[in-house]
């Protein structure tokens, strides 16, 4: 099992430093990307073993549009794009889900790109919404900056973990134009 912490966080700093001319490009990106996707819901076309064992482990429950998670929280987020032309993430069926996290718990994060030749990032912020293109959100925790990237023919993905300390969160995706078009989520820690 391969992490992809670390390098990414320097690698999405470098791409937001290149501007407005990135953001156009990732945006047409997105038509690009569309001919290798997982099309709908992550679990619902998870056919692909590597996949669907990943999702598999999320610990959390599911109750309309929030996941809840205990002390020993696992949570698995699937990138994903719905519909072209705008990204989301994908947590047990649910698009973008509010996650409900107990105070002080241990959270491992499993974030997984299901876009084959395209980035997206997880990262947890505290700034909400709206969201400009270049998203600027001073992350509290950096997942993966500029994404997993499938290799190998497998999905790229990566491990990281959290002590989450009580308040309201968001998690977005950082890549320019993906958090302005809804590729984002709120965290509730309490
Ligand atoms: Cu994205």
């Amino acid at each position: 099992m391969k992490s992809y912490e670390g390098t990414m966080g320097s690698m999405n700093r470098a791409l937001i430093a290149k501007g407005v001319a990135v953001a156009v490009g990732a945006i047409f990106s997105v038509g690009v990307a569309c001919a290798g996707l997982v099309p709908t819901s992550a679990f619902k076309k998870a056919t692909l073993p590597q996949v669907k064992a990943m999702l598999g482990k999320d610990n959390g429950k599911v109750s309309g549009k929030t996941v809840t998670y205990g002390k020993n929280a696992h949570i698995v987020i699937a990138a994903v794009l719905p519909g072209f032309p705008f990204p989301s993430f994908e947590i047990h069926h649910v698009k973008n889900p509010t996650l409900d996290i107990a105070a002080g718990a241990t959270v491992k994060f499993t974030f997984i790109n299901t876009n084959k030749g395209f980035g997206h990032s997880f990262d947890v912020t505290k700034k909400g919404p709206p969201y400009a293109v270049m998203p600027k959100v001073a992350p509290v925790v950096v997942g993966t900056g500029f994404s997993p990237v499938p290799t190998g023919g497998q999905f790229g993905y990566a491990n990281f973990t959290w002590k989450a300390a009580p308040g309201t969160y968001y998690y977005v995706c950082e890549i320019p134009g993906h958090a302005a078009t809804g590729m984002f989520g709120k965290i509730v820690v309490k």
